[in-house]
């Protein structure tokens, strides 16, 4: 069978004299067969000129055909819930699963070191907020990864398998479990963590092949805009090159 990638990205030109830029609008991916093609390039379009965030006056659609054998088809992550009763427990919550992760040193699980890990994970996380990407971070060493430490890493080319679905409007927890299926399976990841930049949607998650996709059903207050993804790797596992190629280049359907 034949596939397609497809991409697409709008932004809006600000002009504000020295400050002009090209503001982000929209974007989506989605991996289909060609019977799906033109469907859900105009989804995608309806998708980009109807976005809350503004009128695009730049929109880019790419469309690559991608051949059925480089296609890994992945088992979506188990998905679990914590409900909590404010954003600050469901942080804590968060927190509580990954810092035990993020321990290199096997025999010391002491109280300080993870009171340790606690702050420098909340202190990442602080600096996810203006990325576009996510942030590669480096468990064996401490060290950040992502060639470009303003952008980011981004996971790309991936799509749900029986996503017949062209609607234009975007759906967090589907592409969510889509994402972090593959992150998951990334060469030397060990786990990821995630609030989202929309102002409207305060669920969260963290996930990991052990932990699952572990959705937090609140982890920041309404309106705040601030959010971001931290990917926890381990060096002594893998080379980052390879876990940034995978994320970045590899095909990733999940089941
Ligand atoms: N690759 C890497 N990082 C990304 C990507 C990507 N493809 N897309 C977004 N990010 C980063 C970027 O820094 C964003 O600011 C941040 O993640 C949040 O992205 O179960 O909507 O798309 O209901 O706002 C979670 C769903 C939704 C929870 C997460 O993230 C649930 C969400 P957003
Ligand atoms: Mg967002």
């Amino acid at each position: 069978m034949d596939y397609y990638s497809l991409k697409m990205r709008a932004s809006q030109h600000i002009d504000e004299g020295e400050n002009a830029h090209e503001q982000h609008i929209s974007g989506a991916e989605r991996i289909v067969t060609r019977d799906s093609v033109e469907a859900v390039c105009s989804a995608m379009v309806r998708r980009a000129m109807t976005h809350s965030k503004g009128d695009p006056d730049f929109i880019n659609v790419k469309i690559e055909k991608v051949n059925e054998n480089d296609i890994q088809i992945l088992k979506a992550l188990p998905v679990t819930r914590i409900d909590v009763d404010n954003a600050e427990q469901g942080l804590d919550r968060a927190f509580d699963l990954i810092t035990p992760l993020m321990n290199s040193e096997s025999v010391t699980d002491s109280a300080k070191k993870l009171k340790e890990l606690r702050i420098k994970l909340q202190a990442l996380l602080r600096e996810t907020f203006p990325m576009r990407g996510a942030m590669l971070y480096d468990i064996a060493t401490g060290e950040r990864l992502e060639p470009d430490h303003e952008r980011g890493v981004r996971a790309t080319y991936m799509d749900a398998l029986h996503s017949s679905e062209v609607d234009g409007c975007k759906n967090h927890f589907n592409e969510a479990i889509v994402l972090a299926t593959k992150v998951a399976n990334a060469p030397g990841m060990v786990a990821e963590f995630c609030i989202s930049d929309d102002p409207n949607y305060v669920t969260g998650y963290v996930a990991s092949k052990e932990l699952g996709y572990v959705r937090i059903m609140k982890m920041k207050e309404m309106g705040d805009e601030n959010g971001g993804r931290i990917f926890l790797f381990d060096s002594r596992k893998a080379k980052a090159e390879d876990c940034v190629e995978y994320l970045q280049k590899k095909k990733v359907l999940v089941d």
